[in-house]
């Protein structure tokens, strides 16, 4: 069953984009959020980084290749992920449930009902200037325990994202292929070193965004990004949502915080 969608406030995907998430596995839409929303979103995040408001994820927590081995390294207390965004500020709660953004997430899981998972990403992602690290290619199923696999997440671009800060990349249609363990390493990445792996990784697509751009993406895509290169910090809030068919695991970590109904069927 599919959401009643209003067209003139709430956005209808045409079967073509239809078609390309379902072959893809993400849909970029454009001009999403308007310039004033996307103003006052960064000054919460860019006061909230400057006070270090917690919970925060710290470059050094990371632990990707080249972080700072601690905290207290040069950059290790450098930002890299502001968690819990829908309980931060209500800017975000909006934005997290906004109808036009859920009417089109609705739509991609094929269910009125749009539940906000407040355990997974669920935060804003800041990629500093002088300290970031990339992240390797990844599924974000990989620590996710839900019913099925269908979640999607939308990252919205605060700013420009381009390969020059750390785009997102993405490899098409990975979320319909299944993997033998052998291909991932032990954290659950694409191993590098395997020539099945690196011919995968050509066909590599750089999602550059301009502000107020959402990447929708099947959290079975595996994606990657690079590290900033450029001096002005990325920011992008990502949140991520799964329909009336999927449910977190109870007692696993997925499960932990209660989700949010973002956004209603209207024959409940
Ligand atoms: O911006 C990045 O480095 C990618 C982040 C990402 O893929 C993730 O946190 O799952």
């Amino acid at each position: 069953m599919t959401a009643h969608i209003d067209p003139v406030t709430q956005p209808t995907l045409t079967p073509a984009q239809r078609a390309a998430f379902a072959r893809d596995g993400f849909l970029a839409m454009r001009q999403l959020a308007s310039a004033e929303r996307l103003n006052a979103m960064r000054s919460v995040v860019l006061d909230h980084v400057e006070r270090h408001i917690e919970p925060i994820e710290y470059e050094a927590d990371v632990a990707y290749p080249g972080a700072p081995e601690s905290r207290t390294a040069a950059g290790g207390d450098t930002p890299r992920r502001l968690r819990q965004a829908y309980d931060r500020d209500p800017l975000f709660a909006k934005w997290a449930t906004d109808d036009r953004l859920t009417a089109i997430v609705a739509q991609l899981l094929e269910s009125d009902t749009v539940w906000l998972s407040r355990g997974h990403h669920n935060c804003v992602m800041t990629k500093s200037p002088r300290y970031s690290t990339a992240t390797a290619w990844h599924k974000d199923l990989r620590y996710w325990a839900f019913e099925t696999p269908r979640l999607v997440n939308a990252w919205l671009a605060l700013g420009d994202e381009t390969p020059a800060n750390g785009c997102m990349r993405l490899l098409p249609g990975t979320h319909r292929m299944r993997f033998d363990a052998d291909r991932m390493d032990t954290d659950q990445f694409l191993r590098e070193d395997m020539p099945e792996n690196t011919t995968l990784i050509e066909t590599a697509t750089e999602a550059a965004l301009a502000p107020g751009d959402v990447l929708f993406f099947d959290a079975g895509v595996l994606h990657a990004a690079g590290a900033n290169s450029t001096d002005q910090r990325k920011l992008s809030m990502v949140t991520t949502y799964y329909g009336a068919d999927n449910a977190p695991v109870p007692g696993s970590r997925s499960a932990r915080l209660d989700p949010i109904p973002a956004r209603v069927s209207p024959h409940a």
